[in-house]
């Protein structure tokens, strides 16, 4: 059999199976790609809501990576849910060993249940620890308002909020998500590299069903980066992924339930069109 191409998550767990390392390594799987995890913190959820967050003591951590590194080389990276600005530092040191291995960050800071998945003042060491090693970023936008500090009310501030990414903070490339601004009956993401700015947009779907979609937005952003596609090709792919897996959520629990992870896999949508 080929050799797989490889992707590391490094991130927190969700035993709805819909969000953190569960959605990282069903989507890369759905990409095709061999998924590895290591695990950050154990959140305690369902779709109702964050029951309990027991964030692993740091070298717990670093005893997981040396363990993945020490073996076998991803091609691919991604961190999510990363409580404490002492576990940032130890990601950092494998980002600056492996410089060309793409690197995706989901800056998480909130479920979508609205509970806070990160330490308040861990919030700024995202942007000088991990940022600008980022291949790409995927702030949804209370995350690019936090991250950059500006209110962002229209395309202008976007705009601006792409420019700093890129420019002050160093990130290559950033996808700056739509999806909250829920006045608009578009979900529209911008996605800022050096050079250029490209817009996705699809259909809005009417549902609550939404747990997760973070995750497996970046997660396939990372997997289409470990096959080695552009980061262009990684976003459009990961934009049409998550439409078909909020288009046809499995409808779990009692809350906002999970996205489809293989709605995509399956080409549901897909061949009748
Ligand atoms: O989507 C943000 C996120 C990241 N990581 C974990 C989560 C969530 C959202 O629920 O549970 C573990």
């Amino acid at each position: 059999m080929k050799k797989p191409k490889i992707a590391l998550t490094i991130a927190g767990t969700d035993p709805t199976g819909g969000a953190g390392v569960m959605a990282d390594l069903k989507s890369f799987h759905a990409c095709g790609v061999y998924g590895m995890a290591t695990v950050t913190s154990i959140v305690a959820q369902n779709t109702k809501g964050v029951q309990h967050i027991h964030n692993l003591e740091t070298q717990w951590l670093s005893e997981q990576l040396s363990s993945v590194f020490d073996d076998e080389l991803p091609h691919a990276i991604k961190t999510g849910m990363i409580a404490s600005k002492d576990m940032m530092k130890v990601i950092q040191g494998y980002l600056e060993k492996y410089p060309n291995i793409p690197y995706v960050i989901d800056p998480v800071m909130l479920a979508k249940s609205g509970d806070s998945l990160m330490d308040d003042d861990a919030k700024k060491d995202l942007q000088n620890i991990l940022l600008p090693f980022a291949t790409v970023a995927t702030p949804n936008l209370p995350e690019a308002e936090e991250i950059t500090g500006l209110t962002i009310e229209d395309e202008a501030s976007i705009y601006k909020a792409g420019e700093i990414f890129i420019n002050e903070i160093g990130s290559k490339g950033v996808v700056i998500k739509g999806g909250h601004a829920e006045d608009l009956d578009v979900a529209k993401d911008y996605l800022f590299t050096k050079d250029n700015v490209y817009t996705f947009e699809d259909p809005r779907y009417e549902t609550k069903h939404t747990h997760g979609t973070g995750c497996t937005f970046s997660a396939v952003i990372t997997a289409e980066l470990a096959k080695g596609k552009s980061i262009y090709e990684a976003v459009k792919k990961a934009k049409a992924f998550i439409s078909l897996s909020i288009k046809y959520t499995p409808e779990i629990g009692q809350g906002r339930g999970p996205v489809n992870h293989f709605a995509y896999l399956k080409k549901v949508g897909l061949d009748d069109e």
